[in-house]
């Protein structure tokens, strides 16, 4: 496998790869630079997100050498040291960075042993399956013993909690049953959408989309009759081509109107009796829940109504074509992003089983349709990832309590049924994630994060983490590294070729992590002996080896590999840029089509078998916030509060521009900014009350901080409800400051740092209310972007 970027002569040339939100051509400038990416041709939809990649490259940001921070060279790692993320950084060589990080990780290993070394290091890195940042951290710092981990995701984590108790099976079970859009077309009529269908979240996925093919397929599905309702705040998170009927909501009240619908169809004798006796366990419960016999307030459509702000007549109107139709309920991840999220999807489950679609082909209960392609296949293949290794420290925490482990070492929690303890964290190693990108309440992170002694991450560019870091080692990007990428729904394998060398004095992942090895004595059972390009080649052909196993033959590593080199040459053997399309795996029914076929024969994998309404474990914890079947709770934090102390619910939705943060400093996210700002969209009456104009500069505060953005009027946003994707790189006014205004418009630095409830622990961004006013002080330009002193 060689690595040059152009071919001899200097002229440029065209490489493939792939990312999170598709494959593209790289095209180089013949003097080993990357001029542009060009979408991969057999893309129906490719996204626009790759365009704001080449510029990027270049941008003035790259971390080019290793660093450290000044206070941690000079005086050594010290707890609770302060000044992380507000002193300057010193150049230093590789082998003084590796050895620094080989001395720190072994004298805290030695002194508090390795749950000492927080190593959850959560993100989505960059597509490919060997140079993955997050599985070598966790490699790597298993090879030393290991390292206190999380568990559950930002994505999904109350939904991840609570549907094995609902429905069995693995934390993303839900997500595999869903209906696929294809049957949805052939066998469904409705499909009522709790979060919407949004079609820019229907660009990434994680590991790599090969085809973009979600938003055709809801298409087929409306062409072939299908109605759409999108219940959101946002009208938008509908495709204008599936003219969804438009049911908005108060944020944080889906339950509400579910439990409501549940009311109609019950009362109304329009419920599926049958399903619920045969297949679902503890309906009793939550009947007399929903109808009010034990606490005298029935959940009906006039109760939900006032918590809602959905008038009853909708209500009803909907509880009936649901009732009279082939229905889908899907819900997004957004609904369970929110104090009490586990409640949204076990409401919904049941909500679905009482309609009568349940366990029927193109109905019943979905989970983020719309999301990531999902619901273009059921089945995956068994792709090879790079094993990890075993670790011996058995500490975890659920991943958003990040904060929570770093100011409350040895405090106890719960998760799950289990009575836990923090660990008492001294090292801090990240690779792959942007923290000051996912975390909630960044101020409170900022606090946190002072608390260890060390905080190593790897990083391409000068963003937030880096600057809150103690040593930075500068990291090769996926365009400089060879690597091949498999799209998990649609099922092709890319290649990613390095197109140009990394700058500087950056290295990937693997080579810092040998590097260290080396120097701690472990380098072999880190490497295993093998270069990257041979892991490469092995992790190619394991996948080969398993996909024989079920009937799929790929070709050998060496053509694939010379196949992607020469794009006009597989092109004319009728291979799109190398990618490897693999035809689908046989598709099975989904379990609740079995579950309604025989639930003796085919039961769940829950303590009953069946759907559990009611869960005896659930309620065996003893929890207020997570009891024993779906409920209404109110949220520690909510408009209905009378003594609230905001006025707007505030959504930070996934950006259309950009994955997360990144790319942020590229040129297709600088497009869709306001005067350099995040833009914050608003309904127009609510702005014309403030005194805000389209592209004003505001200020959107709470008690908890505080940032600026672009106002973007829109009649399309419910009132009372403001939309400032995430993403922009967080940006204090003053580093030195505490809770300083945030310039650029990062949703976080207002966002709740609390847990779902004591079952997931989940992150509950979608839970805050803020103000807004129009902002007329020092106008502040954005640094985000520009490399520390
Ligand atoms: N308010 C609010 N917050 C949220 C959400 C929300 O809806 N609202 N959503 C949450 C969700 S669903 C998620 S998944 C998280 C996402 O949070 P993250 O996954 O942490 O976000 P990314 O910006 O993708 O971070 C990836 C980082 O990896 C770096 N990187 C890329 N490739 C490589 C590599 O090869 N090596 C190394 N070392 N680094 C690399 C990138 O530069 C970037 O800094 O955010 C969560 N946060
Ligand atoms: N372009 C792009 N696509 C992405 C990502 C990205 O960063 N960029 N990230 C990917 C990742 S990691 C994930 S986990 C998924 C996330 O997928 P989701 O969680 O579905 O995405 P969001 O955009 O957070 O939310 C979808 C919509 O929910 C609505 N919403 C917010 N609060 C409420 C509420 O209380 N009730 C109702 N009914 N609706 C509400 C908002 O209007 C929002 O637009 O997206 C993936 N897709
Ligand atoms: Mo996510």
């Amino acid at each position: 496998m060689t690595s040059t970027s152009h071919t001899d002569d200097g002229a440029p040339r065209r490489l493939p790869t792939a990312t999170h939100w598709g494959n593209y051509e790289v095209v180089t400038d013949g003097d080993g630079g990357i001029d542009k990416l060009e979408p991969a041709p057999d893309d129906p939809h490719p996204s626009p997100i790759g365009r704001g990649v080449a510029d990027a490259h270049r941008a003035r940001n790259r971390i080019l050498q290793p660093m450290v921070r000044r206070g941690w060279l000079e005086h050594g790692p010290r707890y609770d040291g302060g000044g992380r993320g507000a002193e300057p950084f010193v150049p230093v060589s590789w082998d003084e960075a590796g050895s620094l990080i080989a001395a720190e990780l072994d004298r805290v290993r030695e002194t508090y042993g390795n749950e000492a070394i927080y190593g959850g290091s959560y993100g989505w890195g960059s597509a490919g399956r060997f140079h993955h940042a997050q599985s070598q951290v966790h490699r790597f710092l298993n090879v030393l013993g290991g390292y206190t981990s999380s568990v559950g995701s930002y994505s999904a984590a109350a939904m991840e909690a609570v549907m094995p108790h609902v429905i069995g099976g693995g934390p993303w079970n839900a997500v595999a049953q869903n209906p696929l859009w294809r049957e949805i077309a052939d066998h469904g009529e409705l499909v009522v959408s709790f979060g919407g269908l949004a079609a820019k979240n229907a660009q990434a996925n994680s590991g790599g989309v090969g085809r973009h093919q979600s938003v055709d397929r809801q298409r087929q599905c409306r062409d072939n009759g299908v109605a759409f309702v999108n219940v959101s705040p946002w009208r938008s998170d509908a495709h204008e081509a599936l003219d969804a009927d438009w049911v908005p909501l108060r944020p944080n009240t889906d339950v509400p109107l579910m439990l409501a619908l549940a009311h109609v169809l019950i009362t109304e004798g329009l419920h599926d009796a049958d399903f619920m006796a045969r297949c679902c366990t503890g309906f009793e419960v939550f009947e007399r829940y929903v109808l009010g016999r034990g606490d005298g307030v029935a959940k009906d459509p006039a109760w939900a109504a006032a918590l809602t702000g959905v008038d009853p007549a909708t209500i009803v109107g909907l509880a009936r074509r649901i009732a009279r139709h082939r229905t889908v309920i899907n819900v997004s991840f957004s609904v369970q992003r929110q104090d009490h999220g586990e409640q949204p999807y076990w409401a919904a489950t049941v909500l679905a089983a009482l309609s009568g679609s349940m366990g029927r082909p193109g109905g019943g209960f979905a989970a983020a349709l719309g999301v990531s392609q999902t619901g273009v296949e059921r089945e995956r293949h068994a792709v090879a990832s790079l094993p990890q290794g075993h670790n011996a420290v058995e500490t975890f925490i659920p991943v958003a309590r990040l904060a929570d482990m770093l100011l409350h070492p040895g405090e106890p929690f719960d998760y799950d049924g289990r009575r836990l303890r923090y660990p008492d964290v001294r090292l801090v190693y990240w690779a792959g994630g942007n923290p000051f990108h996912h975390h909630q309440d960044l101020n409170r992170l900022v606090r946190a994060w002072q608390r260890p002694e060390t905080v190593i991450c790897h990083e391409p560019w000068w963003n937030p983490l880096a600057r809150h870091c103690d040593i930075v080692l500068p990291a090769a990007t996926m365009l400089e590294r060879n690597d091949f990428a498999a799209g998990k729904t649609d099922l092709t394998l890319a290649p990613m070729y390095r197109a140009a060398e990394p700058p500087g004095q950056s290295r990937t992942d693997y080579d810092a992590f040998s590097e260290i090895a080396r120097k701690l004595g472990v380098e072999k059972e880190f490497t295993e002996g093998r270069t990257a390009d041979e892991w490469v080649e092995e992790l190619y052909e394991r996948t080969r080896v398993r996909l024989a196993g079920t009937g799929v033959d790929l070709p050998p590593f060496a053509d694939f590999w010379a196949a992607g080199r020469d794009p006009e040459r597989s092109r004319s053997r009728g291979r799109e840029d190398g990618h490897v399309l693999t035809p689908p795996l046989p598709d099975r029914p989904n379990r609740f089509q079995l579950l309604r076929e025989d639930p003796h024969a085919h039961p769940l994998a829950t303590p009953s078998g069946r759907i559990e309404v009611f869960s005896r474990t659930v309620a065996g914890f003893g929890y207020a916030d997570c009891p024993g079947h779906p409920v209404w709770l109110e949220p520690r934090e909510w408009r209905g509060d009378a003594r609230r102390r905001h006025p707007f619910d505030l959504i930070s939705p996934q950006p259309a521009n950009r994955l997360h943060s990144q790319y942020d400093h590229g040129a297709h996210s600088r497009s869709g900014k306001i005067h350099e700002r995040e833009p914050v969209t608003i309904n127009r009456q609510d702005a014309a009350a403030r005194g805000i104009s389209d592209g004003d500069v505001v200020r959107v505060f709470n008690d908890r901080g505080a940032c600026l953005a672009g106002a973007v009027l829109s009649d399309d946003i419910h009132r009372g409800v403001l939309a400032l994707p995430t993403g922009a790189w967080y940006d204090p006014a003053d580093t030195r400051a505490a809770g300083s205004l945030d310039k650029h418009g990062n949703p976080n630095v207002l966002t709740r740092d609390l847990g779902t409830s004591r079952l997931a622990q989940g992150p509950t961004s979608g839970t805050t209310l803020v103000d807004i006013e129009r902002y007329d002080g020092d106008p502040l330009p954005v640094t985000a972007f520009d490399p520390p002193a």
